[in-house]
């Protein structure tokens, strides 16, 4: 049998699976497995990082069990010749359909108004004005396959689309910005769905948060990296900015404090994917990957 460290669990149907035909070991197991280990189930956030791969000579495949990759070593495992994959396509409605949950509820305070209903608060105040998220300049950070899941939606809400990226999309006709403080300063809502690489870090800063102003609107469901986190918290705390909702924070799972009485600001646990269905799909992608590199077959989702 073929040995697997398994750094993060697939759903509980797939590991089952997973387990029947492969050799998994935990990573507590490391120490004793290292030699042996073919292969490695993981998520983001979880590595394998350099030094990882390099006490695993046997190492053959990668398989990420997100989307992102960005917690791994990809140019280390590059060198080694080692393939990695993703779940690219199979997440893409589940975490559109946050993007824009994140949307309507910041923009119309929708958990704020729960909390009123629930404290009671009712019987004695009306809850304030909120704002519209229909028929408003929806601009996103990103236009690949979870960029253009989230402009459908917000087109059929009446929305305009335009977007920034590196490189203009040939089959797309909403508009495409150049510059990101531009598309910021045309939009209502600002949405970021981008990877987490050194040249997106700190893109959505404190000029752009300027940029999109008072009345607009921040959603990440990206990275807490592609924002200036710091820079953030101050727009929100002075009202430059006029509200934001995060799916992703800088350092998971501590979010600023500050963010947690501020009625314009609706908060998620990074569940951008987190459905039974999504998960069952992107686990089974990475089970899929596996046995087709063992199987000697081309790999379904390899990165790059
Ligand atoms: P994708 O199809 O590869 O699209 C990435 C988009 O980002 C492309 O339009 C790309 O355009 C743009 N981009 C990359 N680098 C850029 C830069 N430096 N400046 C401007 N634009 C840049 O990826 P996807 O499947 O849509 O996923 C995007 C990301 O979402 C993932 O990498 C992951 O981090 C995040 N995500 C989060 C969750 C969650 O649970 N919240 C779930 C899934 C994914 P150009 O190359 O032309 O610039
Ligand atoms: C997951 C993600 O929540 O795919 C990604 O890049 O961020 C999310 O789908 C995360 O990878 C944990 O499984």
């Amino acid at each position: 049998m073929i040995d697997i460290l398994q750094l993060a669990p697939l759903r509980p149907e797939i590991q089952q699976q997973l387990e029947a035909r492969y050799r998994v070991h935990p990573a507590s197991a490391l120490d004793s497995v290292a030699d042996k280990v073919r292969g490695v189930v993981t998520i983001t956030g979880t590595g394998p990082s350099a030094a990882l791969i390099d006490r695993l000579p046997k190492l053959e495949i990668i398989a990420v069990a997100s989307v992102g990759y960005d917690a791994i070593d990809l140019e280390h495992a590059r060198t080694k010749g080692i393939p990695v994959t993703n779940t690219p396509g199979v997440l893409d409605d589940d975490v559109a359909d946050l993007a824009i949950a994140l949307m309507i509820n910041a923009a119309r305070h929708l958990v704020a108004s729960d909390r009123h209903v629930r404290d009671g608060k009712w019987l004695t105040d009306k809850y304030p004005l909120a704002r519209t998220a229909s028929n408003k300049r929806v601009g996103i950070l990103g236009m690949g396959r979870i960029g253009r899941a989230i402009a459908k939606r917000a087109k059929a809400m009446g929305n305009s689309i335009a977007y920034h990226t590196r490189t203009q999309v040939a089959d797309l006709t909403y508009r495409h910005y150049p510059s990101l403080v531009e598309l910021a300063r045309d939009s209502d809502f600002l949405i970021a769905i981008i990877p987490a690489t050194p040249q997106t870090n700190k893109m959505v800063n404190h000029a752009v948060l300027e940029a999109l102003g008072p009345d607009g609107i921040f959603i990440n469901v990206a990275r807490g990296s592609v924002a200036d986190e710091d820079a953030l918290v101050a727009a929100l705390k002075s009202g430059a900015l006029g509200g934001a909702g995060l799916d992703v924070f800088a350092d998971e799972p501590n979010v600023p404090e500050t963010l947690f009485g501020m009625n314009n600001v609706v908060l998620a646990p990074h569940v951008g994917s987190a459905t039974v269905e999504t998960r069952r799909a992107m686990s089974q992608l990475v089970l899929d990957n596996l046995d087709a590199h063992f199987a000697g077959r081309p790999l379904l989702t390899p990165v790059g």
